[in-house]
């Protein structure tokens, strides 16, 4: 049920998102089954340079792979693809098809995710049916080509407390930046670089878990 899935990307959760070229010569599929035996619920498939062929195979793993775990699948740019491997989303940058056309073609039980760097975006992907907005990035990112600024925190606490869809943070998120995240509203948080470029990925996310569990449960006393 699709309310049971964006349960996920309304809670504190990671939303891990693949990059094979950052993945220190591990492929998509060794490093998403690290993160699924890890605990992680969200998995984004993200591939910007691989063929439609390539990517139509991986897809078709990860979509194994996740239902083995109960984790959820958003494909990255690819209407097609996410319908075809019977993912349970797709993510949309400001500059793919409307949302109305991705809504028409995929469904209502499909999860809907956008791109947005603004509180104009925010808003009106929220208006126009997005199930949930990505939000950045937050700090500077190296991993996007062609990256936007950083946005900043502030953006993020409006955000969360304005924009009624789940808002999941992104862009530039590290260890050692999570709690300011958290402290500002964060909940759902998307990371790839310092996830993927981890050379132990199981003992990374232990301990980002680690910090959310802090806020989760309510006890950040310090
Ligand atoms: N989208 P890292 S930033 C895929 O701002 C993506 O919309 C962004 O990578 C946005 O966690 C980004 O390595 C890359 O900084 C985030």
């Amino acid at each position: 049920m699709k309310s049971k899935k964006l349960d996920l990307l309304k809670n504190y959760n990671l939303y891990c998102i693949t990059a094979e070229n950052l993945s220190l010569g591990r492929n998509n599929i060794e490093v998403v089954k690290e993160m699924l035996s890890s605990g992680v619920k969200i998995i984004q498939y993200r591939e910007k340079k691989k063929t439609l062929k390539e990517k139509y195979k991986e897809a078709l793993i990860l979509r194994e792979l996740t239902l083995q775990y109960n984790a959820i699948l958003i494909v990255n740019d690819h209407l097609d693809l996410a319908k075809i491997v019977g993912a349970d989303g797709v993510h949309i940058g400001q500059d793919d098809y409307p949302i109305e056309v991705a809504r028409e073609l995929l469904g209502e039980e499909f999860i809907i995710g956008v791109t947005t760097h603004n509180k104009e975006q925010a808003k009106k992907a929220e208006k126009e049916g997005a199930d949930y907005i990505g939000l950045g990035p937050i700090f500077e990112s190296f991993t996007k080509e062609n990256p936007h600024p950083p946005i900043g925190l502030e953006i993020l606490k409006w955000a969360t407390a304005n924009i009624k869809i789940p808002v999941v943070a992104i862009g530039g998120i590290k260890e050692n930046n999570l709690k300011q995240v958290f402290e500002n509203g964060g909940k759902c948080i998307a990371m790839v670089s310092e996830i993927v470029a981890s050379a132990d990925i199981k003992e990374k996310i232990k301990n980002l878990m680690k910090i959310m569990e802090v806020y989760k449960n309510g006890t950040n006393n310090s």
